[in-house]
């Protein structure tokens, strides 16, 4: 396939309810739509990049320009037999790994679309459903948290994730047990803690939580393996896992016993399939982490959640938990079971209605080969 245009957006979408971490609250969510032309075809990759740069380094700022300014030259004009073939293609742009994979996986959807194939079988998965679990962020008081999970579990959804931070933790936890008993679950730091707080989280070792995710700071894989030693709970690493390289040093390392893909995180589908694929032979179990994405992106989760190694229910839930409207329809749902059916249909399988991505759109822009001196 040979792109011969793409096209960015800036979209704002009003959250259906606020989201907290550890890093704070957003009302909104802002994002990068990035569309690809090929042959004919159209085809779309979300970035997972924020408004500001607490989860990672990247904005929608330095998104915007690292693909206009570095990535539309290097794929414009080029033919690529394969869309794993993009990502080795911008090796020369260190990082910006957010903005590589808006890129790099509309690729993935253009391919599939022009073989005329559901993008899970594309990217060899097989399962027809993926099981679903909930981000449950921080909330003004444990009452509202309480009700909340209650909301979730009466849905169906297969595990409950709390958000944590100091102040908000142990006790949340002892309350979650407490009313919902052995229900699956499971806490998310968001990098909040230090190793000198490794006592404290020890106590979490009595709830017999599923994981804990990303205690320590995102730099910090010794300090993860040093904290692994002394806690009974399995550490799941995020935001650390910045590359399939990492996640060897990690997983070398004694850093964490689960590790959560995010593909925006690491360069897009082609090294999600590659830490995939090494955390499989390591017996490590993974699960699809979520930014709170659009259905555009969502759907693309839920493509990759069908590898087989995602044996754990993944942040992967229904639109109207976030969006109401979503920019597809129909809405990604979840049945009663807690699971989500795959699409079927070429591509991402979603309708993408276009006038609500036009009225959310906030900046626009769009490149053409025949534009674009490399
Ligand atoms: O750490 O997993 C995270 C949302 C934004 C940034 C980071 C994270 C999250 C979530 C929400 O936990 C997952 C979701 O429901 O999309
Ligand atoms: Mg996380």
């Amino acid at each position: 396939m040979k792109i011969d245009r793409l096209e960015l957006r800036l979209l704002k979408l009003p959250l259906v309810h606020f989201f907290e971490t550890s890093f704070g609250r957003v009302y909104d969510k802002e994002f990068i739509l990035v569309r690809l032309d090929a042959n004919g075809a159209s085809a779309y990759g979300e970035c997972v990049a924020d408004v500001d740069p607490y989860y990672s380094a990247e904005t929608n700022e330095t998104a915007w320009h690292i693909i206009s300014d570095f990535i539309a030259p290097r794929v414009l004009g080029v033919s690529f037999d394969h869309p794993r073939d993009v990502f080795p293609a911008l090796k020369a742009i260190r990082g910006h790994n957010m903005a590589k994979a808006a890129v790099e996986m509309a690729a993935w959807d253009l391919h599939a679309r022009l073989e005329g194939e559901s993008l899970y079988k594309t990217l060899g998965g097989a399962r027809e459903r993926i099981a679903s679990g909930v981000s449950v962020g921080i909330q003004d008081s444990l009452e509202q948290l309480a009700t909340k999970i209650e909301r979730e579990l009466a849905a169906g959804y297969r595990r409950i994730k709390i958000k944590i931070k100091p102040g908000w933790d142990v006790d949340a936890v002892a309350m979650v047990r407490q009313r919902f008993g052995p229900i699956p679950l499971m806490v998310d730091a968001n990098a909040a803690y230090t190793l000198a707080d490794a006592d404290h989280l020890a106590r979490l070792d009595a709830f017999d939580l599923m994981m804990i995710e990303q205690p320590l700071d995102y730099e910090d894989i010794a300090d993860h393996a040093l904290l692994q030693r002394r806690l009974k709970t399995p550490i799941c690493l995020d935001e650390s896992i910045k590359s399939v390289h990492i996640a060897e040093a990690a997983i070398a390392a004694g850093a964490c016993r689960i590790i959560n893909i995010k593909p925006g995180r690491v360069g897009g589908f082609r090294e999600s399939i590659r830490l995939h694929d090494l955390c499989a032979s390591h017996g490590i179990p993974v699960w699809h982490g979520g930014m709170l994405e659009s259905g555009i992106g969502r759907s693309a989760n839920i493509h990759l959640s069908t590898l087989p190694n995602f044996s754990l229910p993944g942040d992967v839930a229904a639109s109207k938990r976030y969006f109401d409207p979503d920019v597809i329809d129909p809405p990604v749902e979840v049945a009663a079971d807690g699971t989500i059916a795959v699409p079927q249909r070429p591509g991402l399988g979603v309708t993408i209605v276009d006038e609500r991505v036009e009225r959310a759109t906030i900046r626009y822009a769009a490149v053409e080969s025949r534009n674009v001196q490399i």
